[in-house]
């Protein structure tokens, strides 16, 4: 049975298929349906809710097991925000390019008056793993430190990647390659965490609910 990650964004895809291809593992989009899927509203408060409210929708549609990612910024000068609102910050734009450089527009605004000291942020993913009748089996987390940049810096990856300047490299995660960013982001610590569960879960030892995730 083939592993769905069920996300819209093919960023994440990407990101996610490389990284578990690299450790022996296929994951399929939701193209690999073959027919269009309702998507469930993300109306949960945390990025683990609403993780949660995808993987056990898409599998429950699709009779797959399934793996959901929700992520986000979370700028500790804006309490938190834009936090599990993040895709739609600006709450402009009809394509994803637009959408994520209003919302950089937007998030560069909000902190024009921040000094650099107190510009610390970071990226959250929450992931959740769900058996095919929609049971969740598993929840990680990664986090990505960083500080927002004074300007966008970088090509690669997507959203905010342009903002976030890894501390320790002076580079934004839109300045890494693939790989690297891999390597240090939150979606790579989440998904890293979840390598037992998926291999538990492609011998079928998945014995019940087992969760990381407060
Ligand atoms: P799905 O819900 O279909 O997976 P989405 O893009 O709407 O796609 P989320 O609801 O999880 O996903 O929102 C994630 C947003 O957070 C994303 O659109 C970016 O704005 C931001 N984000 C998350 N991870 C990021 C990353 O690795 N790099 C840059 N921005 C990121």
């Amino acid at each position: 049975m083939p592993l769905l990650l069920a996300t819209t964004n093919p960023h994440k895809l990407d990101e996610v298929r490389a990284m578990a291809h690299a450790a022996g593992l296929e994951i399929v989009g939701l193209d690999a349906v073959g027919r269009a899927l309702p998507e469930p509203e993300e109306n949960g408060a945390t990025f683990a809710a609403n993780a949660r409210i995808k993987a056990a929708a898409y599998a429950s549609e699709t009779g797959w097991p399934c793996l959901a990612d929700d992520s986000g910024l979370e700028v500790d000068a804006l309490d938190g925000a834009p936090g599990v609102h993040s895709a739609r910050y600006a709450g402009i734009g009809d394509t994803r390019r637009e959408r994520d450089e209003a919302n950089n527009t937007k998030l560069l605004a909000a902190l024009r008056d921040v000094p650099d000291g107190r510009r610390t942020a970071r990226f959250v993913c929450a992931m959740c793993l769900a058996a095919p009748d929609g049971r969740v089996l598993a929840e990680t987390r990664g986090v990505f430190e960083g500080r927002v940049a004074r300007e966008p810096r970088g090509t690669n990856g997507f959203g905010y990647d342009p903002l976030l300047v890894v501390p320790d490299l002076g580079r934004t995660s839109a300045e890494l390659p693939p790989a690297e960013k891999n390597a240090r982001s939150h979606r790579g610590a989440a998904l890293r965490l979840m390598f037992p569960h998926l291999a538990a879960l492609a011998a079928s030892r998945i014995p019940s609910t087992s969760r990381q995730q407060p």
